[in-house]
């Protein structure tokens, strides 16, 4: 989609990226004053050597959350209930990975390598989303996922579109579109449990207060502790902070499950009518940084999944790299 044009080794650095070393103080203010004026920053532009590191991490860890966010779903294709639910469910799994791709291209156009990337999700190096180290345990996980996370993501997604990088904005509006129908799936199966017989109601409740913890998690630590968000703000990557998205949420969906009947574990959770804000209780973060360590309930699952898929890949990438194994076939003259 948008040419691999700054590929680089890891192991050196490139000579963009050595000249890019000390950033040069005339070329930082012009840089700033564009992004500023809401001009896009593209692959071939000066941008500061931090602007680059934090784009490479931030869209990385976006790309590897949505390859292993397909995982919870996926197991669940075979046994989502009808063969509509079935079909939906294959469909948003497929979109899931297409994003996870859209953004290894954008991260590769600022110069680390897919296979670096993949190594440093298999390493553990890189992050992905706290939420997709939890288990789907039934099909109304399965639901909140769709509606309440695709929704988080949304939340996210539509404000980082309007950022200041152009390859990685262009690949969120496309991924907007489609998370629109992947929300609008998960809310009608939320509805159908939701209004459905007492024991559907009650795994969906159940599933709910099992999720509630790490979806209020997903938009990161409280701004007082959030490491990257000031520096993001200011150049525009995050277009607002980890508490105005979660609150954007709160704002957005929980008057929808409360309409529903159903109930939130979390006896503080109001909408403060003065501020206009939502009032919660903390969410336990030590959790969070513990799950987002690695040792949540499902990480180790997670990567060995994909280091399965890595492994039993690794033939069908090698075929393609090598020219003389690459099978031609003329197509027949009319
Ligand atoms: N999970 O300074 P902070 C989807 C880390 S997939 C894990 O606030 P930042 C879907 C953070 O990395 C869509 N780690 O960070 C797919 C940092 O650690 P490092 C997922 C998190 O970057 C399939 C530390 O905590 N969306 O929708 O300014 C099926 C300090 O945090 C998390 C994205 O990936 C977390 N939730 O802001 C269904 C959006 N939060 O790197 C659905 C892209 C924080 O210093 N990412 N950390 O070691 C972002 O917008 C930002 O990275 C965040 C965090 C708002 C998440």
């Amino acid at each position: 989609m948008y040419g691999g044009g700054y590929i680089y080794e890891d192991s050196g650095r490139s000579r963009q990226q050595e000249e890019q070393l000390q950033d040069d103080p005339v070329k930082l203010a012009a840089f700033e004053a564009r992004i500023a004026r809401g001009e896009k920053i593209e692959p071939g532009d000066w941008m500061p050597v931090e602007y680059r590191r934090q784009l490479i991490r931030l869209i990385e860890q976006h790309a590897h959350s949505e390859i292993i966010g397909a995982l919870p779903e996926g197991t669940w294709i075979t046994r989502a209930p009808g063969f509509k639910r079935k079909l939906a469910l294959i469909a948003k799994v497929q979109d899931e990975i297409g994003h996870g791709q859209l953004l290894y291209n954008a991260a590769e156009t600022l110069g680390k390598s897919r296979e670096a990337m993949i190594n440093d999700l298999l390493s553990g190096k890189s992050k992905y989303s706290n939420v997709f180290n939890y288990p789907a345990e039934t099909w109304a996980d399965v639901t909140v996922i769709g509606f309440l996370i695709d929704a988080a993501a949304i939340v996210n997604q539509v404000a980082n579109a309007k950022g200041s990088y152009g390859p990685y904005c262009r690949a969120l509006e496309r991924i907007c579109y489609e998370e629109s129908f992947h929300l609008k799936q998960g809310h009608d199966a939320f509805i159908e449990l939701a209004t459905g017989t007492a024991a559907q109601k009650a795994m969906l409740q159940d599933a709910l207060n099992r999720w509630w913890q790490p979806i209020m998690h997903f938009f990161g630590p409280p701004d007082k502790v959030s490491s990257h968000s000031e520096k993001l703000m200011q150049w525009k990557v995050k277009m607002a902070s980890n508490d105005d998205m979660r609150n954007q949420f709160l704002e957005a969906y929980v008057p929808k499950i409360w309409e529903l009947g159903l109930t939130l574990p979390d006896t503080l959770l109001k909408k403060n009518q003065e501020t206009g804000k939502w009032e919660y209780s903390d969410p336990d973060w030590d959790l969070f940084f513990e799950v987002i360590k690695g040792n949540g309930p499902c990480n180790k699952e997670r990567l060995n999944v994909r280091k399965w898929a890595e492994e039993h890949g690794s033939w069908i990438r090698k075929a393609l790299m090598r020219e003389e194994e690459r099978e031609r076939t003329a197509l027949p003259v009319a």
